[in-house]
């Protein structure tokens, strides 16, 4: 396997994204929300790059089903009825619904991935899980792709990103090669094993610690809580992958 991780998505084209398989990170928020709602059963969910899609959508959808979700500057997006604290998408609120869902930089990297052969979602909550599932589908190119912060890498991604190599290294031993990027992060998280420690020392961290998001840290920092594996299928996600199990 080849494996490259990409620090942002800005270097990461159409022509690359061919015939990979790739995780898109963004554990402060959005890979960690998506992970979240499908734990709580949500029926699907819409990554949108931008709030004009999001709300060209919402019409076509029968609104009592369906729900919009997403940031802007960390912020719930005006009449849109969640913001991007996995915390608000519990089963109460997202089961059995649709999410339109449109973020700063995480949906912006899935939909940026549409030309991949996979694309699964990742963070440090299923991060055992994401990993198993990419080892066990065996392609001959995959990437890991942190969404960063627009254009600029993010500690809490690039480490998140740098465990994912670690263990698929581990599994696979000579049989993979990594670019630059996915051994950069390798070494970086091998000095960084706690993630919480990772995200509170985050710039990203601290601004949504200042935003009053302190316990979206601690919940975002949980190691495996989780076995699912979220997947897009044709620009949706679907609940989890049976596979992933
Ligand atoms: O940039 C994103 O996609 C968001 O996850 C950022 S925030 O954590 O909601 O501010």
């Amino acid at each position: 396997m080849e494996l490259s991780l990409y620090a942002t998505p800005r270097d990461f084209t159409e022509a690359l994204a061919k015939g990979t398989h790739v995780i898109v990170i963004d554990v402060l928020r959005a890979s960690s929300t998506i992970v979240q709602s499908c734990e709580n059963g949500v029926e699907r969910i819409i990554p949108v790059a931008d709030v004009e899609d999001a709300t060209k959508l919402i019409p076509t959808l029968d609104r009592a089903e369906a729900l919009l979700g997403g940031e802007q500057d960390g912020h719930t997006i005006d009449g849109f009825d969640l913001g991007n604290s996995p915390i608000e998408y519990t089963r109460r609120v997202v089961e059995g619904k649709t999410i339109i869902f449109c973020t700063t930089n995480g949906t912006v990297a899935i939909t940026g991935s549409a030309a991949a052969a996979d694309i699964s979602v990742g963070c440090f909550l299923n991060l055992s899980a994401v990993v198993a599932r990419l080892v066990k589908a065996a392609p001959e190119r995959a990437v890991i792709l942190c969404s960063g912060n627009s254009g600029v890498l993010s500690l809490e991604d690039f480490v998140c990103g740098g465990h994912m190599a670690a263990r698929i290294h581990a599994e696979l031993g000579t049989r993979v090669t990594m670019n630059d990027g996915a051994e950069a992060a390798r070494v970086l998280a091998g000095c960084m094993p706690d993630p919480e420690t990772v995200l509170r020392s985050s710039v990203h961290g601290r601004r949504l610690a200042e935003l009053g998001f302190e316990r979206d840290l601690e919940f975002c920092a949980r190691m495996d809580r989780y076995s699912g594996v979220p997947v897009v299928v044709d620009g949706r996600i679907s609940g989890h992958d049976p596979d992933s199990r």
